[in-house]
């Protein structure tokens, strides 16, 4: 299979760790795909319409995409149990509340990679954090005692969300309002699948 890849990328991560979590790293090569909404030459286009990453190309069918489709396609292809039938819709609130905050961080940084400097908007970019700061606040209040249990989706695409946060947008200081929330990360951060799939 081939992982159409950006290193930077919070979506192509959780992508990543899934691979590493459920042993199938081996079974998978990695193509660079570095682009953004204005510059889309390098992004894998034909397995993607979106040009968007991760998109994941299966040797006996079409690409898949996008992120949550792949990690559930992984997970049931390891016999892994990150969608846990007893669990299963939270497990994927918690994942889309996490690609939603990913969506919003990334948001913010093309407004300033994609836009000229007199065209952006400060106002849009405090209201794409305003998003942020909601979910961080509903996830600190009442996502703790899932998140405190066995692995899942949810948490793997919650750990990339928040060091994501930490690696565009460190100025906001996330952990300041979210105690519980950033001694969660901390601990979650040293797992070998997070810690061989840092950004960069
Ligand atoms: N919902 C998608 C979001 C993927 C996404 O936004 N990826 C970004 C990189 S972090 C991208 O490819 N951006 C290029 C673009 O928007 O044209 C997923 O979960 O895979």
């Amino acid at each position: 299979m081939q992982l159409f890849h950006a290193a930077a990328s919070p979506f192509v991560r959780k992508v990543m760790v899934v691979l590493h979590e459920t042993a199938q790293l081996q079974d998978v090569e990695i193509v660079p795909a570095i682009g953004h909404p204005m510059a889309s030459s390098d992004m894998p286009l034909a397995h993607n319409p979106l040009g968007k990453i991760p998109a994941l190309q299966r040797p006996d069918g079409p690409a898949l995409y996008d992120s949550r489709v792949i990690c559930e396609f992984l997970s049931d292809r390891a016999g892994a149990q990150l969608y846990p039938a007893a669990r299963k819709w939270e497990a994927m609130t918690l994942e889309a509340t996490a690609d939603g905050i990913m969506d919003a961080a990334v948001l913010m940084v093309y407004e300033t990679r994609c836009r000229p400097d007199d065209m952006q908007f400060a106002p849009w970019v405090d209201a794409q954090w305003d998003k942020v700061a909601r979910a961080l606040d509903a996830v600190n209040a009442r996502w703790m005692s899932h998140l405190a249990g066995p692995l899942d989706i949810g948490h793997i695409a919650m750990g990339c969300a928040l060091s994501y946060l930490d690696f565009r947008h460190a100025d906001r200081d996330w952990r300041q309002h979210h105690r519980a929330l950033a001694a969660w990360e901390q601990t979650f951060a040293q797992r070998d699948s997070m810690q061989q799939t840092q950004p960069s």
